[in-house]
C-alpha cells in the first residue's frame, strides 16, 4: 500500500474495507466500509491518479484528461470519485466493479458540463458499450442496469463483462421537456452528437488506464432519442465503432417536432372539437383491433399483418364513424398523414411520415397519451415535446409560440436544425467498410415514434447498397405490437447485444432470433423475431403462445 502526495488510496484487504482520504501530508483512514470503498474525492488540486486496490489487482484511474485526449473540442475531463462496488454489495446484480463518476468541461464557460458515469469489472471482456439516453436526455444515463429490450432475467452487460458507460449528454433538464438549455450553443451541439464522442474517448482513456489495455469492440445501443443517438454514432463516427443497437429512433427529429406540434394544431382547433378522451380512443383502438386482428391468422390481440390494416383503413374509418364525431375523425386522420415541406430538409427529405394510427398503434394507452388531458391544454405527450424543440432548438426562444408553426417562414432555422439534429443521413459505407454491423428494432405498436421513419430510412439504405448486401450489415426487425418502451400489448425481450456480438466478432450473422413477451399479463409469450416486411403468422394450430406455432410471412 502506498499513499502518496498527489494521489488518493484505497485499499481492500479481503474481508475488511478501509479507506484512505488524503489529507495534506497524512492519510486519514477510517475502516469498515463494507458497501463500498471510496477511493477519492476530486477536492484535491494535486492529485494526478486514482490508485484503486482490491483483493487481487490493483488499478489506476486518472484523476484527469486532458482535451488532446478526446477527440472534440472541451477543456477536459475531471475525475470526481472512482469507488470498487464490491460483487456481495446489497442490490448489485452487476458482479465487482470500479464505478467512476466525472464530468467533462466545455470549451464555452456558460456551457454545462458533461457528466458521465464509467463502470469498470474487475472480470473484463474486453468489450465497451455506451448506453443512450432518452427524451431530451438530461439525467446521468448510470449504464449499470440491463438496456431496454433485453431480457430481464438475463445478466446485464456489466454483470456479463461489458464495460459500459453513458452521460446526461451534457445538460440537466429541469423537468421532462425542459429545453431551455439548448439556447447554449454548445449544449445543444452537445446533444445533437458532440457528447457521443466526447464520451465515448473520455472513457477510452479510462478503460486504457485502468485494464492497461485497450478494447476488442466499442458497442452503443439506445433507443428513442437514444436510436436517434445510435444512428448518430454509425453516420458521423462510423470507424469508432464496431456494432450498434438501435431501438425505435427518432432519427427525423426536427420534422417530428414540427409534425406534433401541428398535431397539438389539430386537436386544439374549434375550441377543442377533435379532442379524443381516453376512455374515447379505447374503444377507437379496441374498434380497429377487432377488424385487424386476425389478419395474421390468430386473434391475439396482436395486430402483425400490418400491410393488410392498411388495406383495410376504409372499412375502418367506416365503423369509426359510429364511434367519434367528424371533428375526431380528422384527428385521426392528421395525426395518420404525412407532414410535406416546401423545401429540402437533411440529406434532402421533405416529408415526415404519419402516425400508423389505422395499423393499430395506440396513440393513447395507459403509458402515453398523445391528446392530451383536455381539449385545448395542448399537453399531449408528443405535442409538448414538439413545442419545446421548436422553441429552444429551432427558433432559440424561450418565448416563442410554436401554435400554428410557419415552416416557410422559419425555413433557414429549420434546415439548420435539422442538420444538426436528425440522423437520417444513408450514406453509412464507412461504418459498413470498417466492418460495422446495424441491429434497428421498430415495434409496430409505438405510440410516439411512427415506425414508418425507421422503414423509411431503411429503404433508403436498402436503395443505396442493396438489400443482399445491406443484410451483411444491416438488420431491421419490426415487433407486432410493441410500443415505445411499454405498451399494453408486447414488450420486447431478446438477446440483442449477444447477436450483435456474435456478428461483429465471428461473423455469425443474427438468424432465427426469438422476441419474448416481458409484459405483466401475457409474460412469457414467444414469436419469431422477423426482419422487415415479413411478419409472423399463426399456422393454424399449435400454441399460440410460442414462436414455433408461426411461420414467417411477407406481403
Ligand atoms: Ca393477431
Amino acid at each position: 500500500m502506498k499513499i502518496s502526495k498527489k494521489s488518493w488510496t484505497a485499499v481492500s484487504a479481503f474481508a475488511t474495507s478501509c479507506v484512505f482520504m488524503f489529507n495534506g501530508n497524512s492519510a486519514v483512514a477510517s475502516t469498515n466500509q463494507k458497501d463500498s470503498i471510496v477511493i477519492a474525492t476530486s477536492s484535491s488540486t494535486n492529485q494526478k491518479d486514482f490508485k484503486v486496490y482490491d483483493a487481487s489487482s490493483n488499478f489506476t484511474i486518472p484523476a484527469e484528461i486532458p482535451a488532446s485526449k478526446i477527440g472534440l473540442p472541451t477543456s477536459g475531463a475531471t475525475i470526481s470519485s472512482a469507488i470498487i462496488v464490491k460483487s456481495d454489495e446489497k442490490g448489485n446484480l452487476n458482479g465487482e466493479y470500479c464505478k467512476v463518476l466525472g464530468a467533462i468541461h466545455p470549451v464555452d464557460k456558460n456551457a454545462p458540463d458533461i457528466n458521465f458515469q464509467v463502470n469498470l469489472p474487475v472480470k473484463w471482456n474486453s468489450k465497451i458499450l455506451q448506453y443512450g439516453g432518452g427524451g431530451f436526455d438530461g439525467a446521468l444515463v448510470t449504464a449499470d442496469n440491463g438496456y431496454y429490450g433485453q431480457m430481464v432475467s438475463d445478466p446485464t452487460p456489466l454483470a456479463q463483462g461489458y464495460v459500459t458507460f453513458g452521460s446526461d449528454s451534457g445538460h440537466v433538464n429541469s423537468s421532462y421537456w425542459d429545453s431551455k438549455w439548448a439556447l447554449n450553443d454548445e449544449a445543444l451541439n452537445n446533444f445533437a452528437s458532440d457528447q457521443l464522442k466526447k464520451t465515448k474517448d473520455t472513457a477510452l482513456e479510462i478503460v486504457h488506464a485502468f485494464y492497461k489495455s485497450k478494447p476488442s469492440q466499442v458497442y452503443f445501443v439506445g433507443g428513442s432519442n437514444g436510436g436517434r443517438e445510435a444512428l448518430k454514432v454509425v453516420q458521423r463516427f462510423p470507424t469508432e465503432y464496431n456494432g450498434v443497437i438501435c431501438y425505435f429512433p427518432v432519427l427525423n427529429w426536427v420534422p417530428k417536432a414540427i409534425t406534433d406540434s401541428r398535431n397539438g394544431d389539430a386537436v386544439k382547433a374549434n375550441n377543442g372539437a377533435g379532442w379524443i378522451s381516453p376512455e374515447q380512443y379505447k374503444l377507437v383502438n379496441q374498434t380497429i383491433l377487432g377488424m385487424d386482428d386476425g389478419l395474421d391468422g390468430v386473434k391475439d390481440g396482436i395486430i402483425s399483418n400490418i400491410y393488410g390494416a392498411e388495406k383495410n383503413k376504409d372499412e375502418v374509418l367506416k365503423a369509426l364513424k359510429n364511434i367519434v364525431s367528424d371533428a375526431q375523425i380528422k384527428t385521426l386522420e392528421t395525426f395518420a398523414s404525412p407532414m410535406k415541406f416546401n423545401y429540402p430538409l437533411a440529406n434532402g427529405l421533405n416529408t415526415m411520415p404519419g402516425y400508423p394510427v389505422f395499423k393499430g398503434a395506440p396513440l393513447a394507452d395507459m403509458y402515453l397519451n398523445q391528446f392530451g388531458t383536455a381539449p385545448t391544454t395542448r399537453d399531449g405527450v408528443m405535442t409538448e415535446s414538439g413545442d419545446a424543440v421548436i422553441k429552444n432548438m429551432i427558433v432559440r426562444d424561450d418565448n416563442f409560440n410554436p401554435e400554428n408553426f410557419d415552416t416557410d417562414k422559419w425555413r433557414d432555422k429549420i434546415v439548420q436544425a435539422s442538420e444538426l439534429l436528425d440522423a437520417t443521413n444513408p450514406d453509412i459505407s464507412a461504418f459498413k467498410n470498417n466492418g460495422g454491423k446495424l441491429i434497428l428494432i421498430h415495434g409496430a405498436g409505438d405510440q410516439i415514434v411512427t415506425f414508418q421513419g425507421t422503414i423509411d430510412y431503411y429503404n433508403q439504405l436498402a436503395n443505396k447498397f442493396g438489400k443482399d448486401s445491406l443484410g451483411e450489415f444491416v438488420k431491421f426487425y419490426m415487433v407486432p405490437g410493441n410500443g415505445h418502451y411499454n405498451s399494453e400489448t408486447w414488450n420486447m425481450g431478446s438477446d440483442t447485444l449477444g447477436a450483435l456480438d456474435q456478428w461483429v466478432v465471428n461473423n455469425k450473422s443474427p438468424e432465427n432470433l426469438i422476441v419474448t413477451d416481458q409484459s405483466e399479463k401475457t409474460k412469457g409469450r414467444t414469436r419469431p423475431l422477423l426482419e422487415y416486411p415479413a411478419y409472423p403468422e399463426y399456422k393454424g394450430s399449435g400454441d399460440v403462445n410460442s414462436a414455433g406455432s408461426f411461420i414467417s410471412a411477407t406481403p
